[in-house]
């Protein structure tokens, strides 16, 4: 067979396009593919629903390659060890209720499953802004990150969505857009992003569960975001707070979603 560079370039153009066209309408838009939005993508494709997610760097996985301080392994706690076994990630027990996994196998077959499970993922796209309507969040407004780092001007595109997963992490960007721009109060105590505190392992643990929940109207927020929206604290390189929060966040959606 003859390689032809024109129908190599036609045959990538025409599915993208096909693909980000399909996709311009959802059930679910995760904006991060950190490990809670891909937890809370993975199970929302699971049960069925339309989700994309939009992830401003080349790579999914956020902050988990890294594990902690560059050294590349993770550690979670009994329960986020059996969400670990159920996806088929091997772990090692540590002792005393601790478990470590290899950050690059988790982050690669996290991705996968989701990939696998229908989640299409848009990534080198940010997300700069969100549609709202009579004070309920609808969708999202993305452009290329290039488009960013370069300082463009280039108008953005938009994509509708049922309901919004703000999975970004330290920086809640999409919560912050919100409270800067759309006059919608958050379900704070302020009304704004209370911000992250130091950090406290033990209670950021259990408090990003508790934080998992919708943060304005058609947004909820999950991982290390919800603990920064509610004012909680850092956990450092303990993963399993972060897994049980996407799993959490899907349920949440799924809920509303049935209702
Ligand atoms: C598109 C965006 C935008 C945007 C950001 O930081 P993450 O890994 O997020 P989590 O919450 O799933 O996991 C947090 C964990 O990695 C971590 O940092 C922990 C546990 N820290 C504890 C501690 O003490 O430090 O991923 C967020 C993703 C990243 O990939 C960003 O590139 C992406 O979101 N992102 N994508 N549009 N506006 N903002």
């Amino acid at each position: 067979m003859s390689l032809d560079e024109i129908k190599i370039s036609r045959a990538i153009l025409k599915q993208f396009t096909n693909k980000l066209s399909d996709y311009l309408e959802l059930d679910v838009a995760v904006v991060g593919a950190g490990p809670s939005g891909l937890m809370a993508a993975l199970r929302l494709a699971q049960k069925g629903y339309k989700v994309a997610m939009f992830e401003r760097k080349l790579s999914v996985g956020g902050g988990m390659w890294g594990g902690g301080m560059m050294f590349n392994e993770i550690v979670v706690q009994e329960e986020g060890a059996e969400i670990l076994k159920d996806l088929g990630i091997r772990i090692h027990d540590a002792g005393d209720g601790y478990y470590t996994a290899d950050s690059i196998e988790c982050t690669t077959t996290l991705a996968s499953l989701a990939c696998k499970s229908g989640v299409k993922v848009f990534n080198l796209m940010t997300v700069e802004d969100v549609l709202v309507r009579e004070n309920r969040v609808t969708g999202l407004v993305v452009n290329w990150t290039a488009v960013d780092m370069g300082g463009l001007h280039v108008d953005p595109l938009a994509v509708r969505s049922k309901f919004v997963i703000e999975a970004t992490g330290h920086a809640t960007e999409v919560l912050k857009v919100i409270q800067r721009k759309s006059g919608v109060d958050l379900l704070t105590e302020t009304g704004k992003v209370l911000g992250e505190r130091s950090m406290w392992a033990e209670t950021a643990e259990n408090t990003t569960l508790e934080n998992t929940r919708e943060a304005v109207p058609g947004v909820f927020v999950t991982g290390m975001a919800a603990n920064a929206t509610f004012g909680s604290f850092r956990m450092g390189p303990i993963f399993g707070g972060m897994l049980l929060s996407g799993q959490r966040v899907a349920e949440l959606i799924h809920e509303r979603l049935e209702g």
